[in-house]
């Protein structure tokens, strides 16, 4: 792919995701190629192109990708696990429809690519919960989860019948120091180290023992634009692919940052966020990214939590 001619368009940039892989597209084609687009504008946005889009305006959609000649749409913008449980019809609307204005206007040809993001919540409590395969049970009995299944099968509905190269991933919970996570049940992974370095006490919303897949953004971020860059052929899954990169339970998260901060304490109260997170799986099986276009992980939790305190200390 000639990075020259690409003209990219985020939705959702302003959110976890999309501030940090504005950052890394620009880095990769430049500021002027980045199309930046949310309900408001952020502050981490401002060296980009800035769209105010609502995604469920199709037609506002078409006016932004005819205006910039967009090739190439990252769709971020949803309602996840927490706050789709809280706005159940409000997150099947945006989740679903706001994917079948992209997907369309790849069927269109009006642009030539599509990444979508998917989700660990596409499993539930029916699924085998270690090493969770790519291929298995999958009885999601979140809100959010049904979208991303159901997102899922229209991705490779659209690839088989219509030829879209659209690309998916199914993220882990996300760890990142340079923007705020909105609304899921793996926040508390991030709203540790805020509370450590500020209060040094977290009270988390998981108990102790809660395992979850987990990656640092950094090595999101990488993923995203490595399969993005993958050979058309070397995707062989349109659904979306399975993505690890390490598991833990708060206890064992909280232990690490104490090897850092050895005042810091930890409390538990589980709310509801706790049942989202029993339905999940606690270590996710990658083989097929890994095999099919070389996915590989760089942060261990040792890594991570020191990247993470280093880089907020700041
Ligand atoms: P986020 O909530 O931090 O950001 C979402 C962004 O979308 C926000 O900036 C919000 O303003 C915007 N948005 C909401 N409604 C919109 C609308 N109608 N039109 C345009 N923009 C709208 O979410 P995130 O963590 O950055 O997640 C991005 C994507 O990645 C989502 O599809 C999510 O399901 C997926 N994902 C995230 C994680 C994670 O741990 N962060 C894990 C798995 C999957
Ligand atoms: C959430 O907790 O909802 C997200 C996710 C794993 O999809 N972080």
């Amino acid at each position: 792919m000639s990075t020259g001619k690409e003209k990219i368009l985020v939705i959702g940039a302003g959110g976890q995701i999309g501030v940090e892989l504005c950052e890394n597209l620009a880095k990769r084609y430049s500021n002027a190629q980045v199309i930046a687009s949310d309900l408001k504008p952020a502050p981490q946005l401002e060296p980009y192109n800035y769209e105010q889009l609502d995604a469920l305006d199709k037609d506002r959609l078409f006016e932004i990708v005819k205006k910039h000649q967009i090739t190439q749409i990252y769709h971020l913008a949803a309602l996840l696990s927490a706050t789709g449980e809280q706005k159940p019809m409000m997150a099947w609307k945006l989740n679903m429809e706001s994917l079948f204005h992209v997907l369309d206007l790849a069927k269109e040809k009006h642009i030539q690519k599509v990444y979508w993001p998917s989700s660990i919540a596409v499993f539930g409590p029916t699924t085998p919960r270690e090493n969770t395969p790519q291929y298995t049970v999958m009885e999601p009995s979140t809100i959010y989860g049904i979208s991303k299944q159901a997102g899922e099968r229209w991705c490779e509905w659209y690839h088989q019948k219509h030829g879209v190269d659209v690309r998916s991933l199914r993220y882990p919970g996300l760890i990142g120091w340079k923007s705020a996570p909105g609304g899921g049940t793996t926040d508390y992974a991030v709203h540790i180290f805020h509370e450590a370095l500020k209060t040094g006490r977290y009270e988390c919303f998981l108990s102790a023992q809660t395992a979850l897949p987990m990656m640092h953004m950094e090595d999101a971020i990488r993923a995203t634009i490595e399969i993005m860059h993958a050979p058309f052929e070397s995707i062989k899954i349109r659904g979306s692919y399975n993505l690890s990169g390490i598991s833990f339970t708060p206890e064992q998260m909280a232990n690490e940052i104490k090897a850092h901060l050895p005042n810091f304490s930890i409390t538990y109260k589980p709310d509801f966020r706790q049942a989202i997170a029993d339905s999940w799986p606690k270590s996710i099986d990658d083989r097929e990214a890994r095999q099919h276009w070389g996915w590989k992980e760089q942060y261990d939790l040792k890594g991570l939590v020191k990247n993470m305190l280093d880089n907020l200390k700041k």
